[in-house]
């Protein structure tokens, strides 16, 4: 980290999962010090926050940037700990964030083929790095806690959506009259942000009062074979050019309480640019525990500098 006038360098492996990036932070990151990486997460955002910017906002980074800082894990069983970020906070799981980290330290000779265990700060989950470069991701347990929940949104009427976990807290809106084509993002973009506004204006959270901070819009895929479209609004009021691996998470957990979908049944989730992910369901004690696979590439391993003379080194923030 940065000491008096001296400059701080910051190895990345940028990444890209159908088409949404991941920046890996693998080394000039700050300490976070030992302890389960929910406590170091609190320690980042406490301690730290400036590097969190520096590394995803203007003018290193854009607001679609997720960062993801590699960290020891706590148990030997794990072959890494991660804390995912972005321009206006920090995740609890990213789905296309941990494809691109296994594909990013295959990339890197640090993995090979076989099942990972990956701690987060919303615990740990496996990833599955297949043969051919593929990644599966066995997330957390997802579950919906409310289904067609009812909220003025002003400008656009009443809409409905449910509200579920996948890793992050979603509302899932299948009801709606948006055309989900990449010529519509910022009328897309507006439609669910003002659905965000009004969740939080409405006091319609998830569990322990925790924001509803992403919306996802779904409709039907142009493509032969695939279930779904959808349009994942993230924290920050970007949008996901990946289908979203927790927003498809949290999806498969509302399809599962619906009886639309089975144990092993492959669903099929186009994002708004067009690249699939291919999730399933496992049950286990009762719970849905959703897998997702993609495919990450690396597009660049750079060397981010923190000049502290420079006014905006720790980046443009909102
Ligand atoms: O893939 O889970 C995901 C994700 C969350 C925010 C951006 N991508």
């Amino acid at each position: 980290m940065m000491t008096g006038e001296e400059c701080c360098r910051v190895r990345v492996v940028d990444s890209h999962t159908g088409g949404e990036p991941t920046r890996l932070v693998v080394s000039g990151g700050p300490d976070l010090g030992k302890g389960s990486l929910a406590d170091r997460l609190g320690r980042f955002r406490k301690q730290h926050d400036g590097f969190r910017s520096a590394v995803v906002n203007e003018p290193r980074g854009s607001g679609v940037m997720v960062g993801a800082l590699l960290c020891d894990p706590e148990k030997s069983s794990c072959a890494a700990g991660v804390i995912f970020f972005n321009n206006v906070g920090y995740l609890g799981m990213c789905g296309h964030g941990t494809i691109g980290l296994v594909a990013t330290l295959a990339y890197m000779k640090r993995i090979g083929p076989g099942e990972h265990r990956i701690e987060t700060p919303v615990g740990a989950v496996s990833a599955v790095l297949h043969e051919g470069g593929q990644v599966t991701v066995n997330n957390v347990a997802s579950y919906r806690t409310a289904a067609n929940v009812a909220v003025e949104v002003p400008g656009y009427g009443r809409v409905y959506g449910d509200v579920a976990w996948g890793g992050n807290w979603f509302f899932l809106v299948r009801d709606h009259h948006m055309d989900l084509a990449l010529k519509n993002v910022e009328a897309l973009t507006s439609f669910t942000w003002a659905i965000r506004l009004a969740l939080r204006e409405h006091g319609i959270a998830g569990d322990d009062g925790k924001e509803i901070d992403h919306v996802e819009l779904f409709g039907p895929s142009q493509i032969p074979g695939v279930d779904s479209k959808n349009f994942a609004l993230c924290p920050g009021k970007t949008y996901d050019r990946s289908p979203c691996g927790t927003g498809t998470s949290a999806k498969l957990a509302c399809l599962y309480a619906d009886g639309k979908i089975r144990e092993g049944q492959t669903w099929k989730q186009e994002s708004i640019i067009g690249s699939i992910f291919e999730g399933s369901i496992t049950l286990r004690d009762g719970k849905v525990f959703p897998s997702i696979k993609g495919s990450a590439f690396v597009t660049a391993e750079s060397e981010l500098v923190l000049d502290p003379r420079d006014p905006l080194c720790m980046g443009i923030r909102a």
